[in-house]
């Protein structure tokens, strides 16, 4: 029987407050609007910014479904979409592009005017979302919301992949891998027999790892605090990896020292104040580049001295690696399918969406790189 313009009763993993687990509840997803896309989500990763939500560390408004490196299969369209049909296969784009906005028409940029990222209402671009539980709204985040059966998102926020690609592991392609490998390849710019240094080895960590060895850089000196990530990062292409708990100086200035007085990219992968502060600072005073791909504590700010910028280093950071998605995810994809790089390492984990919690745990106490929830 035909869902289409029918409201659906499906299962959802809702956050009701912050600092509490999920529950999974049975929620009424309503069809979508004009220029809205529903989706039957067929697999979604677990991100650490879905864990800052729960942290309080990023603030978007709850109850929610969050939720946001996902993939699925398009279920039904609204009036006037044209750039998917039902059946297609689909990624959700967590940083839309309208197309039609400054940035979508700047050569470089992509953090596209109409995203809901800095905001925190939790809606659809109508100021309104198609989720309820119990008869209470629950809201949207991020364009996406991929922690439910289905899901209905903006046309701006959704790209058709390829037919043949295995949903269970190009979702990681909606924000994971994507970031890391963009903020190497594409922000950073990483040059062929360069040095570089990358705080934090979690799945955007690995894949900032798999784009400067794409790149060609020379060294790759991988930096965390749980040295049980460092066979998978020299796996993935790191040459050294250093923990800064081994030494009783400061890490910039170990990494100083090994590297001719700092390394040309230096990517800080966490979200914390104290590391993007060392990342800056083993970048090299003249031609270093330092990119913050971390999402730093809502509303913490960092005094630095300009002086560390006067002499020629570059301090920038991006969401979603620079990449324009709708233009960039289809083709991340066909290169995934090409087999130009890996997902599979990134996966340690495929549990079903109603075990969540577990997953959550699982990042939480370091045990996994990206766990896939299929649902
Ligand atoms: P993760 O938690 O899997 O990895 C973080 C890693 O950092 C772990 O291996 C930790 O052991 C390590 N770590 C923690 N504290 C320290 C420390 N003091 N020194 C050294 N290492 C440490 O997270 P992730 O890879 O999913 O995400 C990383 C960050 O990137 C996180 O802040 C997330 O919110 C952000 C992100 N940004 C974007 C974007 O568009 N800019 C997209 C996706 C994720
Ligand atoms: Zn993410
Ligand atoms: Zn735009």
């Amino acid at each position: 029987m035909s869902t289409v313009g029918k409201v659906i009763k499906c299962k959802a993993a809702v956050l009701w407050e912050a600092h509490k687990p999920f529950t999974i509840e049975d929620i009424e997803v309503a069809p979508p609007k004009a220029h809205e896309v529903r989706i039957k989500m067929v697999a979604t990763g677990v991100c650490r910014s879905d864990d800052h939500v729960i942290s309080g560390s990023l603030v978007t408004a709850l109850p929610a479904v969050l939720g946001h490196e996902g993939a699925g299969i398009v279920e039904s369209v609204g009036e006037g979409v044209t750039c998917v049909k039902p059946g297609d296969k689909v990624i959700p784009l967590f940083s839309p592009q309208c197309g039609k906005c400054r940035i979508c028409k700047h050569p470089e940029s992509n953090f596209c005017c109409q995203s809901t990222l800095t905001q925190s209402q939790g809606t659809l671009l109508d100021g309104t979302t198609r989720f309820s539980c119990k008869g209470k709204p629950i809201h949207n985040f991020i364009s996406t919301s991929t922690f439910s059966q289905y899901t209905v998102v903006d046309d701006m926020a959704v790209v058709k992949i390829d037919g043949a690609s295995p949903l269970d592991k190009v979702c990681l392609i909606g924000c994971g891998f994507s970031t890391g490998y963009g903020s190497a390849v594409k922000v950073a710019k990483v040059t062929p027999g360069s040095t570089c240094a990358v705080f934090g080895l979690g799945g955007v960590g690995l894949s900032v790892i798999i784009g400067c060895k794409a790149a060609g850089a020379a060294r790759i000196i991988a930096v965390d605090i749980n040295k049980d990530k460092f066979a998978k990062a020299k796996e993935l292409g790191a040459t050294e990896c250093i923990n800064p708990q081994d030494y009783s100086k400061p890490i910039q200035e170990v990494l100083q020292e090994m590297t001719d007085g700092g390394v040309d990219f230096s990517f800080e992968v966490i979200g914390r104040l104290d590391t993007i502060t060392s990342a800056l600072l083993s970048s090299h005073p003249a031609c270093g580049v330092s990119v913050i791909v971390g999402v730093p504590p809502n509303s913490q700010s960092l005094s630095i001295n300009p002086m560390l910028l006067l002499m020629g280093r570059t301090w920038k950071g991006a969401i979603f690696g620079g990449f324009k998605s709708k233009d960039s995810v289809p083709k991340l994809v066909a290169d995934f399918m090409a087999k130009k790089f890996p997902l599979d390492p990134l996966i340690t984990h495929v549990l079903p969406f109603e075990k969540i919690n577990e997953a959550f745990d699982l990042l939480r106490t370091g045990k996994s790189i990206r766990t896939v929830l299929t649902f």
